[in-house]
């Protein structure tokens, strides 16, 4: 069902009432439908990010609708939900009950000691295999549907489900991933669905997934390093000092970003940690790192997978932090729309 458009004016003043990015569509009428996911029960430093989607409606009404590298995308309709109230109260009540445990594990005490704790743990776990299940089925659904899907977080983990969903629509494809962290941890301070570890636990359940390319790192430990170099090229991580020592050499963006295109498969699922950003765009993410890239250079790249014909199947945006001046939502806003109409360029 297509949308009547001809009352809306694209060059007006957005009218709030209206759904993402001020667009006038019902979810049976858009293409493109972003689920929210509030979840931030495994963040350990800064957290907010659970809140993300909410704010990032309110900044997304200034966004221009105008892109013209993708001129009429949007008009193919982009829809988000309203966030789920009870799976944000959950969320709240799981982040505290996971501060206890983390201050608990920081005195060095053994949790099989103490009965109270290990309960903590075994809540915290339960519930973000609930919030696992709960992503897939509505992304799941949507697909069956016949829509295109994103997904805006939350932290990184709430990614999981949605390429669960994915692999059984796809037999095969590969992840592009933007992330300061490599999130290849086993399990991250005894949190087996910790955002520090989503990108192993999706290695580790979806043999459909070929390739994880990872751009940006700087901030990884050495378990993650022995995992890129024993999975015989499946991951394939570009550092942020490899890539800026090529760059200072005289080597070109356009050179690096070829040669990343040309290491992808033909499906694509692009997985953007906000904090792969240089931290000026994203002051308030739950674990900044310094360094990073500028925005342009990343859609860059996405330019150039959507020119070699190469489909995006599907994107996640996550740990957007909350900030009291929207800075941090209105980067993100704009991203995320990028993404929308990259993923709504391709039939
Ligand atoms: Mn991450």
């Amino acid at each position: 069902m297509m949308a009547d458009l001809s009352q809306f004016d694209p060059n007006g003043f957005s009218v709030p009432n209206n759904n993402i990015f001020g667009l006038p569509f019902s979810e049976e009428e858009a293409q493109l439908v972003i689920v929210p996911v509030p979840w931030e029960v495994t963040v350990s430093f800064k957290g907010g990010t659970a809140r993300a989607p909410e704010n990032i409606v309110r900044a997304s009404i200034q966004v221009d609708l105008f892109d013209s590298e993708y001129k009429n995308s949007w008009k193919k309709g982009i829809f988000m939900p309203a966030v789920d109230k009870k799976l944000l109260l959950k969320n709240d009540f799981l982040r505290k009950e996971n501060e206890l445990y983390l201050n608990f594990i920081k005195t060095g005490e053994k949790i099989e000691t103490n009965k109270f704790m290990c309960k903590t743990l075994k809540e915290v776990n339960e519930g973000c295999k609930m919030m696992n299940e709960w992503v897939y089925e509505k992304t799941k659904i949507l697909l069956d549907n016949g829509k295109k899907v994103g997904l805006l977080g939350g932290d990184h983990s709430t990614a999981f489900g949605f390429i669960k969903a994915l692999s059984e629509k796809n037999e095969s494809f590969g992840i592009l991933q933007i992330d300061a962290h490599c999130d290849l941890r086993k399990s991250y301070e005894g949190l087996t669905y910790s955002h520090g570890s989503v990108m192993y636990n999706i290695l580790e359940s979806f043999p459909q997934i070929t390739k994880l390319m990872q751009l940006g790192v700087r901030d990884y430990c050495e378990s993650e390093w022995d995992y890129i170099c024993n999975s015989e090229f499946k991951v394939t991580t570009y550092f942020e000092r490899e890539l800026k020592e090529r760059l200072y050499e005289g080597q070109t963006w356009q050179q690096i970003t070829d040669e990343i295109v040309a290491q992808l498969p033909e499906n694509v699922y692009i997985s953007y940690d906000i904090d792969g950003l240089d931290e000026k765009l994203c002051p308030h993410t739950g674990t900044p790192v310094p360094g990073g890239f500028d925005m342009e250079q990343v859609n860059y790249i996405f330019k150039k997978i959507t020119s070699s014909g190469k489909k995006i199947i599907g994107f996640d945006l996550s740990e957007t932090g909350v900030s009291s001046d929207g800075w941090d939502e209105n980067v993100s806003a704009r991203i995320l729309f990028k993404l929308s109409n990259l993923v709504l360029s391709q039939d």
